[in-house]
């Protein structure tokens, strides 16, 4: 899954892609390079902090159809890869979904807005479901757990039966472990190790930890030379069972995948 960020304030690229035809570029090189699925966004989850600054503002609606929708109608138009759109906003998705996304990537597991369900519901889209604890603004606040695994699994259980009961049919329902919303250096790491127990609720599992800052915290690096510790837990979490890997570099990731995923597959 290649990201595409229609945004000027996102943590790694923030203001890169603004412009509809360099993320309509972009979004064309990500799926080049080997991309299944293009996330679009158009609302930044940067949240508040000393390495962060302020943290994203929130967007309109309107402001963000703007940003995603030209974008979503000329990648369709490619007959490329499946594009998803990463909103929390229901008007956004129902949107983005009539005008060719067919996955909705919603960062609060449909938490923050009653009808998102049901547009999801109705549109016989695939959801993916992550948790975050908390909202983007305030969720890098001292995040605690006694065990965030266990709580990250039930949190998902809970969503999950949730969807299912909202009339999202299980087999369109994706969970991810939300690495860097609201956790630790220590509790990322700790969900990368044990991605297995998340694996173990049975629905393919997302992860994204492209360029984030629990990367910097090992390495020393800037979000743009993350590369070597994106692909080093992108590894990790694929020998775990996860299956969708968020990222911003594909080329690089896709191959490191490959190989990988031969080194891991059962023979014989
Ligand atoms: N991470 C980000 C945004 N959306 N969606 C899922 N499912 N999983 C993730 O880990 C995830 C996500 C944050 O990354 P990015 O889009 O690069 O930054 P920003 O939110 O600042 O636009």
């Amino acid at each position: 899954m290649g990201v595409v960020n229609v945004t000027p304030d996102s943590f790694s690229d923030g203001g890169r892609y603004l412009a509809a035809e360099d993320a309509v570029a972009h979004g064309r090189q990500l799926a080049a390079e080997g991309a299944d699925i293009l996330d679009i966004g158009g609302e930044s989850t940067r949240p508040a902090g000393t390495v962060y600054g302020e943290g994203a503002q929130p967007v309109t609606e309107d402001e963000e159809l703007r940003r995603v929708l030209p974008v979503i109608e000329r990648l369709r138009s490619d007959d490329g890869p499946a594009l998803s759109i990463d909103s929390t906003k229901p008007g956004v998705a129902r949107a983005a979904l009539a005008a060719g996304a067919t996955i909705v990537n919603d960062v609060s597991a449909l938490r923050f807005e009653p009808d998102m369900a049901g547009v999801v519901a109705d549109s016989k889209a695939t959801c993916c479901l992550m948790h975050m604890l908390g909202e983007p603004r305030t969720m890098q606040s001292d995040p605690r757990y006694d065990d965030v695994v266990s709580e990250v699994k039930a949190f998902l259980e809970e969503r999950l039966a949730f969807a299912t009961g909202e009339g999202i049919p299980e087999e369109k329902l994706w969970l991810d472990p939300g690495i860097g919303f609201g956790k630790t250096l220590e509790h990322n790491l700790e969900l990368l190790r044990r991605l297995n127990e998340i694996v173990a609720i049975g629905r393919p599992v997302v992860v994204g930890t492209s360029r984030k800052s629990f990367l910097g915290k090992i390495t020393g690096r800037v979000e743009d030379a993350r590369l070597p510790g994106t692909i080093a837990t992108n590894v990790i979490a694929l020998e775990r069972g996860a299956s969708i890997f968020r990222v911003h570099d594909v080329a690089p990731v896709r191959e490191a995948l490959a190989v990988a995923a031969a080194t891991v597959a059962a023979h014989g």
